[in-house]
């Protein structure tokens, strides 16, 4: 017999391993504006200004940047039974995480999902004070709350099967003529997405991203890194997504953890809510306005750990049709899963190179 699956809320925290814990902090509070909730001296415990549990981001000093954990809010104490009970089902490995032994979090369950990844499901946890209206310690980005997570997997139709299996629903594909799956957005909360499956070498984590009141905001990020001589960090937009019409902007961190900044994507929390089916051929998928995404988004993605603390080995995905052959007029490179429009040269691109000064 299977047993049912938790009932998930939403995507609630993350877990990144930084190598320099400073320079960490200089980019996620003072650039990005994000609260601290607590510190110790291997660990920051961030949260967002709407959000009044204990934290959605802990940076964690270790040597070789990587996803710790991802956790996800379950509706009640009983679905934490519910996470181990399915798992176990599952033969993934499981443990009971003892109240505490996160700070600000209560018990919890720990899996490495059968995509690879490493898991926490928790309902209690410490509230703190909501910030909202504290616009006198607003600064940088004053993001509002953790959005979603993105992750890269190598097949995407398994991956969305997994989820589709955890009660999430599909707002938005990008599939090809055979309805191929490239990419998925699936949502527990009622917006376009709690999880973001892009196709790719994995299991990785793609991104994670904060969202923020508006526009302005995204632009005035912007406008912070080029003051600050920081613009290197700037990987990809600021622009308009065609998959969730929400605002963006895609940051790499000092440890080249990838952070979107995203305001403005659309309610989903009707049971009929229609989902959205882009063509890989369409070049405002990604972005609306027909930028050219930067190769290092397709390529780049973060290491994860697998629950005993080591990092789980990638596999490649397949190379689909789609993505060799041409179609827009314009020269392409296949870079990754859905890499079917990155022209070389010329036009409005989007560019990003680590470690690019001058
Ligand atoms: O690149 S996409 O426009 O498909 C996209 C990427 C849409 C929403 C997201 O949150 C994202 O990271
Ligand atoms: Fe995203």
């Amino acid at each position: 017999m299977t047993a049912r699956p938790p009932d998930i809320i939403r995507s609630a925290f993350v877990e990144l391993v930084v190598t320099d814990l400073d320079a960490a902090r200089w980019f996620y509070v003072d650039v990005l504006g994000l609260l601290v909730t607590a510190e110790q001296p291997d660990a920051l415990y961030l949260r967002a200004f709407e959000e009044y549990l204990h934290h959605s981001l802990v940076l964690r000093r270790g040597d070789t940047p990587a996803l710790a954990r991802m956790g996800y809010r379950v509706r009640g104490p009983g679905e934490v039974d519910a996470a181990q009970r399915y798992y176990s089902r599952l033969g993934a490995p499981v443990h009971r995480v003892p109240p505490g032994a996160t700070r600000g979090i209560g018990a919890a369950v720990r899996v490495q999902d059968p995509l690879g990844f490493p898991v926490e499901f928790f309902y209690d946890a410490e509230h703190v004070e909501r910030c909202t209206q504290h616009y006198h310690l607003h600064r940088g980005n004053a993001p509002t709350r953790l959005d979603h997570f993105n992750v890269m997997v190598p097949d995407v139709e398994a991956a969305h099967a997994y989820y589709a299996g955890l009660g999430f629903g599909v707002s938005e594909t990008i599939e090809d003529d055979e309805q191929n799956l490239y990419a998925a957005w699936m949502f527990r909360k009622p917006t376009v997405h709690d999880i973001a499956l892009t196709g790719g070498d994995g299991p990785r984590l793609h991104h994670i991203a904060f969202a923020t009141g508006e526009r302005a905001q995204v632009l005035h990020t912007c406008d912070v890194l080029g003051a600050l001589h920081e613009e290197a960090r700037i990987e990809r937009g600021p622009g308009r997504h065609g998959v969730s019409n929400a605002f963006y902007l895609y940051l790499r961190d000092p440890d080249g953890h990838r952070i979107e900044i995203y305001t403005s994507d659309y309610y989903t929390g009707d049971p009929d809510n229609p989902t959205v089916r882009w063509n890989v051929t369409d070049n405002r998928r990604r972005s609306f306005w027909g930028h050219e995404v930067a190769p290092s988004w397709y390529t780049e993605a973060s290491t994860v750990l697998g629950t005993d603390g080591t990092p789980v080995p990638t596999t490649p995905p397949p190379v689909r049709e789609a993505e060799r052959a041409g179609g827009t007029g314009v020269e392409v490179v296949a870079v990754g899963a859905d890499g079917f429009s990155v022209a070389t040269g010329g036009g409005c691109s989007e560019g990003f190179e680590l470690g690019h000064q001058t």
